[in-house]
């Protein structure tokens, strides 16, 4: 209304004509666009008919409705809350001007009216009215803006009262009115930050400004609190002096508890509630950060070796209810500490550090106590708790945790190379199967990089040929003592490292994912020879490869032989696959059917270190098989009326009776070829006949024997 697109409308409201007309007269000529009415009725009419006046002249006392019922009844509708209604009266006695006031005026003027100065005087009503108006409207964006950043603003006095305040500050520390005297903040203060806030506010006074963040109680006095920002400023005199201060105060909880909620998601792990991974080593550099190798901790890394089988069965939630059960496991222990540690302090387990690490892993890190050499005790009664079987939604699970324990600072000195070294013995443990706890030694870091080197090295050894080679140990007949056939062993030459033994990178190369690229490789690279070798064949006999389980089960062996018969020309007769029972244990319903696909195309089939496992004998005649080979540990110790002489001729015996050839490996002696041949074993192999040998010199080998 401070900014008036052309004339201003004014609405003059008197019953007596000849005040109409001055008004009308005077003011026209000072360029105001006047309107009159009779009456307050006619007023009315004219407004309901959409006339939008900037003012009003309104007489109090006329016949009908007086001047301050339509006061009144202007005011009560909200688009005319602020408009400048002046009252005409010529009563100037208080009990009227109280009135006027009372109704809702903006002013009044009083009759007779001062002509010259009417004009003058309205403009001047005018533009404070505008002011005010412009005022109103900036307090209502004002509040809006504060309602909708939660910020309020407050003014103390010099004595530290709050004098002044916004509505949000009000809701914010609930309270409904100013002064508040300053005690009365003060309890409303968090006890933790009351220091800080006192300080803060004192601050002013010295003329300083301050900037904090603490909690207040929440506004319906529960025992919630909600989080604030607030800045003072102090208001100085022209010297200097303190005058009191002004600030803002905004609740800044929800961002607060959104912050609270993203950190818990960033370094909690949702299924246990346990510290992730991340977090984990965030904790363990600033433990060790502040301690710098004075005190002595030990970290223990849990794998829980046969979860990831159980999740693959029975899936994904019944695998997060065991890992919360094994997470319960952990820190009941914690929590009880007369069941774990005996010699260590409550204080001490209270400072463990406990994590879930990644899918199939748990971490604890705890201090050691001064005199303990190592916590074998304490890991072993915490890993005992872990492998109690588990009964989730009717299945059994029995957890089978292996943990790796590195102690700091003599194992490592960095957070990253505990847990790294932790994982590596852990994962050691784990493929061994063999013990549930290993202590880091320096050997396993390097066991791990010579396997490291291995795994490089077979890669590249595959890529770039030369290196690895096929040789073949003769097998002699018992009977003629002529070659019947050669077992085929693998060697590996490795550049820098020489002869690299079949038992060391046989496993790399199972873990890795290489054996069927090299199996495959050597089966090829072995028929290629015998096709070359095509015309002694029948000094040569029939040739085994060996066949671990990743190439057993893995891929698709039939049509591998298939493939390499097609392009060789090699008759499927002249190769024997030898298998050992642990591999045919480990799936023996998909054994038998690849089994008996190769024999279809007239393969052999030859169960390999026969009588080193477990149900050897028992499920013999379960798989359709050509031959057994009686492990070299038997032979070894065979001397006539032992155990073992026993145990051998059981085999050869139950071998003949399923129709199975019977070799012996490992043959080293006469006299043990002596005995196993008055047994009936059928074929030797072993050193006292020939060692493995290169291809070449085994072909000179069979030759040699043929004449
Ligand atoms: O030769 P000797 O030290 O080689 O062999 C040690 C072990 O390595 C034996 O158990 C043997 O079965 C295994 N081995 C040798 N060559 C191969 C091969 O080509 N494939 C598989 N899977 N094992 C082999
Ligand atoms: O696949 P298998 O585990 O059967 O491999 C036979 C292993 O036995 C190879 O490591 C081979 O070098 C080895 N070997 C072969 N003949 C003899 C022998 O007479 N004495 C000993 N000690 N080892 C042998
Ligand atoms: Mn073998």
């Amino acid at each position: 209304m401070t900014d008036l697109g052309g004339r201003i409308r004014i609405l003059v409201v008197d019953d007596e004509p000849v005040m109409r007309m001055v008004a009308q007269t005077v003011l026209t000529q000072h360029d105001f666009d006047v309107t009159a009415a009779q009456s307050a009725e006619e007023a009315l009419e004219l407004i309901q008919q959409g006339y939008q006046p900037n003012m009003i002249l309104l007489d109090v006392l006329m016949p009908g409705m007086s001047g301050f019922d339509a006061c009144r009844l202007l005011r009560r509708e909200a688009q005319f809350a602020n408009l400048p209604i002046i009252m005409l009266t010529g009563l100037d006695d208080q009990v009227s001007i109280d009135e006027a006031y009372g109704c809702g005026a903006t002013d009044f003027i009083t009759k007779p009216l001062n002509i010259p100065l009417l004009p003058h005087r309205l403009r001047y009503l005018l533009r404070s009215a505008g002011a005010f108006q412009a005022l109103v409207q900036s307090q209502t964006v004002l509040q809006r803006t504060q309602r909708i950043a939660r910020l309020g603003s407050w003014t103390l006095n010099r004595s530290g009262a709050l004098v002044e305040a916004s509505q949000e500050y009000l809701d914010i520390v609930g309270q409904e009115r100013v002064p508040l005297p300053a005690h009365v903040l003060h309890a409303r203060v968090h006890p933790q930050e009351l220091d800080l806030f006192l300080e803060s506010r004192s601050r002013l006074r010295n003329g300083h400004t301050y900037q904090i963040d603490y909690r207040l109680r929440s506004a319906n006095e529960s025992d919630e609190w909600c989080h604030v920002h607030e800045r003072g400023f102090p208001r100085l005199g022209p010297k200097g002096d303190y005058l009191g201060a002004d600030g803002f105060t905004q609740d800044i909880t929800e961002r607060v508890v959104q912050e609270e909620r993203i950190r818990y998601l960033a370094w909690f792990d949702q299924v246990t509630g346990l510290n992730n991974r991340n977090h984990m080593q965030e904790l363990l550099e600033q433990e060790l950060a502040l301690d710098m190798g004075h005190m002595r901790r030990t970290l223990a890394f849990m794998h829980v070796a046969n979860l990831r089988h159980f999740v693959s069965v029975f899936g994904q939630d019944m695998g997060d209810a065991v890992l919360r059960v094994l997470a319960g496991r952990i820190t009941g222990l914690a929590e009880r500490p007369e069941t774990y540690a005996k010699r260590m302090s409550l204080s001490a387990i209270r400072q463990s550090k406990l994590a879930r690490y990644d899918e199939y892993s748990f971490v604890v890190f705890l201090p050691t106590p001064g005199e303990t050499v190592d916590m074998r005790d304490e890991c072993e009664t915490l890993l005992d708790s872990l492998c109690q079987p588990m009964v989730l939604e009717g299945q059994e699970f029995i957890p089978q945790v292996y943990m790796g324990i590195v102690n700091y600072p003599d194992n490592a000195h960095s957070a990253a190379e505990l847990l790294r070294r932790a994982m590596l013995v852990t994962l050691q443990a784990a493929s061994a199967e063999r013990d549930r706890i290993i202590f880091y030694a320096a050997e396993h870091d390097r066991a791990a990089s010579h396997r490291l080197a291995l795994e490089r090295g077979l890669r590249q050894a595959l890529e770039e040929g030369g290196q690895l080679m096929p040789y073949f140990q003769p097998k002699i007949s018992a009977r003629t003592g002529q070659v019947v056939g050669a077992e085929v062993l693998l060697r590996w030459r490795h550049p820098e490292l020489g002869m690299v033994p079949p038992s060391e990178f046989i496993p790399v190369a199972e873990r890795c994912g290489l054996i069927f690229p090299i199996s495959e490789w050597l089966i090829r690279t072995v028929c290629e020879r015998l096709a070359e070798w095509r015309e002694w064949r029948d000094h040569i006999g029939v040739v085994s490869v060996n066949m671990s389980a990743e190439g057993f089960f893995l891929h698709d062996l039939e049509a591998l032989f298939d493939q390499v018969f097609t392009q060789t020309g090699v008759a499927a007769e002249s190769l024997t696959v030898e298998l050992t029972e642990s591999v045919l244990m480990q799936n023996a319903e998909v054994a038998k059917v690849v089994i008996s696909k190769l024999r279809q195309r007239g393969l052999r089939i030859s169960l390999d270190d026969f009588g080193t496992g477990f149900s050897s004998l028992g499920y013999l005649n379960h798989f359709s098989i050509d031959e057994i080979k009686i492990d070299r540990s038997f032979v070894q110790h065979l001397q006539a009326d032992t155990r073992e002489a026993a145990l051998v001729q059981a085999i050869i015996s139950l071998g003949h009776a399923l129709g199975l050839e019977v070799v012996a490996e490992g043959v080293e002696t006469a006299a043990q070829a002596d005995i196993l041949r008055r047994m009936g074993c059928d074929i030797f192999q072993g050193y006292f006949f020939a060692r493995p040998m290169p291809d070449t010199d085994f072909l000179d080998f069979c030759r040699r024997a043929a004449h």
